[in-house]
């Protein structure tokens, strides 16, 4: 990944071309849109008309602008090992303006931004990780000018706005209590554009990538009533655990270090809040599909939510049930596979419908569905 500032005027204005002059043959480029395309559920019919886009289109501005943050979302991105799809997508972009990546700094740096913004007017496609601080505009400046005031600007010539991480799409810990720096999400300050938002702390950078391809590729992706592309959040962590089949048989670890933890069992007991967590983890993995939070043994901590931090609990379970959780064992066991697999079909229908509503669905919802 590397600052385009400079090239800004002579690169190829087109993705196709550009990648190719990066070395990038026809045949990396078609592997790229096949992960692209199962990446973002795009039916494989519609695998053509996603390389035809993806190669024509013309490679746009990037602003990306960095508030109350801890850089962890830059960081996610840039811990990625070439050639990746990241990477790709990444080269595919014009990032005239990142301060933590840029070589420029200053007033270069934002005579940079200023240009970028100029020369782009009303097409640039605006990246914002990070809060705004409501609370004092001198709580966080770049070059002298508040987040708000940077944002506003930068906000009025943009196409589109992508909130990436959890701390831009909904405030995230700087928000936490007892926030003392007022601080709010994007979207609560901007309502003219269309905004992305992609959370997670940080957001997993495949899918930061996938948002930017589908941008390019087919427009604006549709989102969920929380602002998130669906093609990315529309199934809980839950959904796609691998740990699944664990839950359904009532098999829970009960501390990190027995039996049923060392044979994979389900971590609902020890606070995993992968039933109320919508995000891509479970599919897309983490450090190039290698691995993700529950496949090293620990619940997911629902970063990518809005009440991420302050709904805490990480530990405890999601909800208290009235019932004994064993109960969902006991249901399977004494009715026998038959019964047991009707059961899991009703447990899933009802999850479905929530998946829909994108309502939290517990241990104890799941029982009253079973027994109803
Ligand atoms: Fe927030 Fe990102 Fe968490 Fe950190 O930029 S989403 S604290 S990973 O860095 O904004």
């Amino acid at each position: 990944m590397t600052t385009r500032i400079k090239d800004l005027n002579t690169a190829p204005n087109n993705v196709g071309k550009y990648l190719s002059t990066q070395g990038i043959s026809r045949r990396g480029f078609l592997k790229f849109c096949t992960t692209m395309a199962s990446m973002m559920a795009v039916s494989p019919t519609l695998l053509p008309q996603l390389v035809e886009a993806l190669e024509n289109a013309p490679r746009p501005s990037v602003i990306w602008l960095s508030f109350q943050e801890c850089t962890g979302c830059t960081e996610s991105l840039t811990r990625a090992h070439s050639p990746t799809v990241e990477g790709l997508i990444f080269d595919a972009i014009s990032l005239d303006y990142h301060h933590t990546l840029q070589a420029a700094s200053g007033e270069a740096a934002e005579l940079a931004r200023e240009e970028a913004m100029k020369a782009h007017w009303g097409k640039y496609l605006l990246v914002v990780d990070g809060s705004i601080p409501l609370g004092n505009p001198g709580f966080s400046t770049i070059a002298g000018m508040s987040n708000l005031d940077m944002l506003l600007e930068a906000a009025k010539g943009a196409a589109a706005i992508i909130a990436a991480g959890t701390c831009a799409a909904y405030g995230g810990i700087p928000k936490a209590n007892p926030n003392p720096t007022g601080a709010v999400a994007v979207q609560d300050l901007i309502k003219d554009k269309p905004i992305i938002n992609v959370p997670g702390c940080p957001p997993i950078p495949v899918v930061i990538t996938g948002v930017l391809a589908h941008f390019l590729a087919f427009g604006l992706p549709e989102l969920d009533s929380l602002g998130r592309p669906k093609a990315f959040y529309g199934q809980s962590i839950h959904d796609r655990c691998y740990r699944r089949p664990f839950y359904e048989r009532g098999q829970f670890a009960e501390t990190f270090d027995d039996e049923g933890a060392k044979q994979g069992w389900c971590l609902f007991k020890l606070g995993c809040k992968g039933p109320s967590t919508y995000n891509a983890c479970a599919t897309t993995k983490w450090n190039q599909g290698t691995s993700f939070p529950i496949e090293s043994g620990h619940g997911c901590l629902g970063c990518s939510e809005p009440n991420f931090w302050d709904a805490g609990s990480f530990y405890k379970a999601l909800s208290v049930p009235t019932g004994d959780l064993g109960k969902i064992a006991g249901y399977a066991l004494a009715a026998g596979g038959i019964a047991g697999a009707a059961a899991g079909l009703l447990a899933q229908h009802k999850k479905g419908q929530a998946i829909k509503e994108h309502k939290i669905v517990t241990v104890n919802d799941l029982e009253k569905g079973n027994s109803a």
